[in-house]
């Protein structure tokens, strides 16, 4: 009998011990100690570390209601979820995921490694740091982890039996809320509208028909389109980073479905730290060099993403009918137009929906918050209501260009 065979939520003292009994990772004599590090919406993180030898290690736990709002319960098989598609992913991206040492479905725990060293990026961004490596090691991330779980590379049997265990309902219905339906939505009690912006937003989003049935297309192709085993949450704040090194975390969120809904959100949210840059730094120079970054970084991620699809589709298609000349080209527009949707949709659910970001609601000046969550949003449109013309990098640079005005 262990006091671990049934579950509780643990508290940072009771977790080393927890560590001990799991894993031999730690020597008999550690003189460990634990801290509770999670600032996610749903998780509580642990860090254990060794006073001794200085070895460290990280307990990821779910609870039953989420940190973000006691009401909201979720089931806890996420963390099942989280830590075998970290695994898948590590097969097909080595060296860009944490190492899982342990998944323990009784305490719905995950002990991992600790990616000490790194930075979470939304942090790093916010402090204006630059990651020169950042767009060549996502997308090698997100070509292997997508492309190469689609039907064109995966046996269809197989590709049909992942589909089954990554099924997540709960954390899917979180994201068909939050990112496809209630940003539209005027009255929604979970929607956080910056004062000065309420009127905008009405006009904008609230009361914009042909917005509203573009944004149903995206969401009936969020839920119904089983393309690739995505992250589901590629936003900044699930990647830990250092000038030399990236690790794609926290992909709970995992299931089959548009691979655009990962790149799109990489894409929405380096774009949050070019508006927090561009609000925020005073010093003229340092303000072009980190924006001039951002942008390049958003104009990489598309254009890396096509140059690594090509290679990587020449070498691992294995369906036949995949390979018919034309087939490769007509699978990556759809890729492309449902990227730039949901560059879209996370733009505007991260202004306005339950979950803000820091990028945005940290700018201290009223007058420059108000300016760029309208940038944002008249961005988004235009990804949103145009997304069969953004094909490349460039693009998207023109369109913030316009959407900036300057
Ligand atoms: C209720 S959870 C809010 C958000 O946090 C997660 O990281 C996802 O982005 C989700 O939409
Ligand atoms: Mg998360």
């Amino acid at each position: 009998m262990s006091k671990y065979d049934s579950y509780f939520l643990m508290k940072a003292p009771e977790v080393p011990d927890y560590v001990q009994e799991k894993l031999s990772y730690f020597d008999k004599g550690a003189e460990l100690e634990c801290k509770e590090i999670g600032d996610g919406n749903l998780n509580y993180v642990f860090r254990v570390k060794d006073g001794k030898s200085g070895k460290s290690i990280i307990v990821k736990q779910a609870g039953e209601a989420l940190r973000i709002s006691a009401d909201m319960h979720i089931s806890t098989d996420r963390g099942r979820i989280e830590a075998k598609i970290l695994g898948i992913q590590e097969m097909y991206a080595p060296g860009l995921v944490p190492k899982v040492y342990l998944y323990d479905g009784v305490m719905c725990a995950m002990i991992m490694e600790d990616m000490t060293g790194h930075t979470m990026m939304r942090t790093g961004l916010i402090n204006h740091e630059i990651y020169p490596l950042f767009a060549d090691h996502v997308t090698t991330f997100m070509v292997n982890s997508l492309l190469r779980t689609t039907d064109v590379v995966m046996g269809h049997k197989e590709k049909k039996e992942l589909v089954k265990s990554f099924i997540n309902p709960d954390l899917c219905e979180i994201s068909e809320d939050l990112v496809y339906s209630e940003p539209f939505i005027d009255y929604n009690h979970r929607n956080n509208v910056f004062l000065p912006n309420q009127d905008f937003v009405r006009e904008e989003l609230y009361e914009d028909q042909a917005l509203h049935l573009e944004a149903a297309k995206l969401k009936f192709e969020f839920m119904n389109h089983a393309q690739s085993l995505i992250h589901g949450d590629l936003h900044t704040g699930s990647v830990f980073i250092n000038k030399e090194h990236t690790f794609i975390f926290d992909p709970e969120f995992a299931f089959f479905g548009p691979m655009g809904y990962d790149i799109g959100n990489v894409i929405a949210n380096i774009f949050f730290a070019w508006c927090n840059g561009d609000a925020v730094i005073s010093d003229e120079e340092k303000k072009a060099e980190f924006c001039t970054w951002c942008l390049q970084t958003i104009s990489d991620v598309v254009d890396l993403f096509i140059e690594k699809y090509n290679k990587v589709f020449d070498e691992y298609a294995t369906d036949r009918m995949a390979k018919v000349p034309g087939f490769k080209e007509w699978y990556l527009e759809q890729i492309l137009s449902d990227t730039a949707g949901v560059a879209g949709l996370e733009s505007i659910r991260r202004i306005v929906g339950m979950a803000n970001v820091i990028d945005i609601t940290t700018i201290p000046d009223e007058a420059k918050r108000t300016r760029a969550e309208r940038i944002v949003i008249t961005l988004a449109k235009k990804y949103i209501m145009n997304r069969e013309t953004f094909r490349c990098g460039a693009d998207y640079l023109t369109a913030i260009k316009e959407a900036v005005g300057k």
